[in-house]
């Protein structure tokens, strides 16, 4: 169903300044050393690694000014234009972008990008948010000023988070294409807003009434129905904390390994997907290294790893 004549890139995004704790910066090294190149390589796809994205120096973006609680907006800002321009210049190289994160401040910079693209393409392009939260806060609502809790609405349009990006390339994304997936923490006034603007938010309730086949079949099927585009994002704290420890934000009563497996099987079947983004390891917090490898192997089965395909021998 996917298409491997079309190159994959990986770019690393060793950013931590949109979350509370540092170490996430350690995720693209983490990434690397699970073997994820080599595993998508194994699986037939031409992989090149770009290495890290360049953080432009401070004095090129001056002081930013957010309405409420924004932290270091200016950091943040330092990794996800620059990221905008790569994003968006991958996807005109004709690269399927793989964005290693570094947190989820990052989707800034990646679906700003990516959007980009696809906008000037006439293609719908659909986001699915892999996430125990929905990061659908603006500074004026956030309860921490956490920037990773803010990057789907900064894509969905929400004005007050538009300094950060300034002339980066960028498209709104409609947030009726959006689709939340795995919800389990969501603030009051996030849960509000995610309302108004028609975000679709599979909850873990849902989850465990209807099912991820089900959940997903149906969002999939939409974007089909309209031969749109699917842009994905893979927070770690998705999974359960049991499966993935090595993250700053977990939350109890995440995916299972098998109900993670799934959503990449289903995925991969549709075929649809541009681009990905993997954030928020910590390999600080990890145990060794059973975060990074879940997530190295949940992404080959999002290109093509079967069950059956899977080596005999644990990986490093
Ligand atoms: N993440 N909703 C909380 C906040 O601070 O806005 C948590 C955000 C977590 C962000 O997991 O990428
Ligand atoms: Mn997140
Ligand atoms: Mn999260
Ligand atoms: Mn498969």
């Amino acid at each position: 169903s996917t298409d491997r004549t079309q190159p994959i890139a990986l770019l690393g995004v060793p950013l931590e300044a949109g979350t509370g704790r540092r170490g996430a910066a350690m995720g693209p090294a983490a990434l690397r050393v699970a073997g994820l190149a080599e595993r998508l390589e194994a699986l037939g796809w031409s992989v090149s690694d770009f290495g890290d994205v360049e953080q432009l120096p401070a004095e090129t973006i001056g002081a930013l000014h957010l309405p409420g609680r924004a932290h270091v907006p200016e950091i943040v800002a330092s990794w996800v234009r620059p990221l905008a321009h790569e994003a968006r210049r991958l996807c005109d190289e004709g690269y399927l972008p793989v964005l290693m994160g570094g947190d989820h401040s990052l989707s800034m910079g990646s679906l700003s990008g990516v959007a980009s693209y696809w906008h000037e393409k006439g293609r719908p392009l659909y986001v699915l948010w892999l996430d125990a939260h929905a990061d659908f806060n603006t500074p004026s609502i956030s309860p921490s000023g956490n920037l990773h809790g803010m990057s789907l609405a900064l894509a969905a349009g929400e004005e007050e988070l538009f300094p950060v990006m300034a002339d980066a390339p960028r498209a709104v994304v409609d947030p009726s294409r959006m689709c939340v997936f795995g919800a389990r923490s969501i603030d009051p006034q996030e849960r509000e807003l995610l309302r108004r603007r028609g975000v679709t938010v599979c909850d873990m309730r849902q989850i465990d009434e209807n099912g991820v086949s089900l959940l997903m079949r149906d969002f999939l099927n939409k974007i089909r129905k309209e031969n749109g585009v699917l842009h994905v994002s893979l927070d770690v704290d998705f999974l359960d904390p049991g499966i993935a420890p090595g993250v700053g934000t977990t939350v109890p009563g995440g995916a299972t390994y098998r109900e993670a497996h799934l959503v990449m099987e289903l995925l991969e079947d549709a075929g649809v997907t541009v681009s990905l983004d993997i954030v928020e390891l910590n390999p600080f917090l990890d145990e060794r290294g059973r975060s990074a490898i879940a997530l190295a192997e949940l992404v080959a089965s999002l290109f093509g790893q079967d069950v059956m395909d899977r080596p005999t021998q644990a990986f490093a």
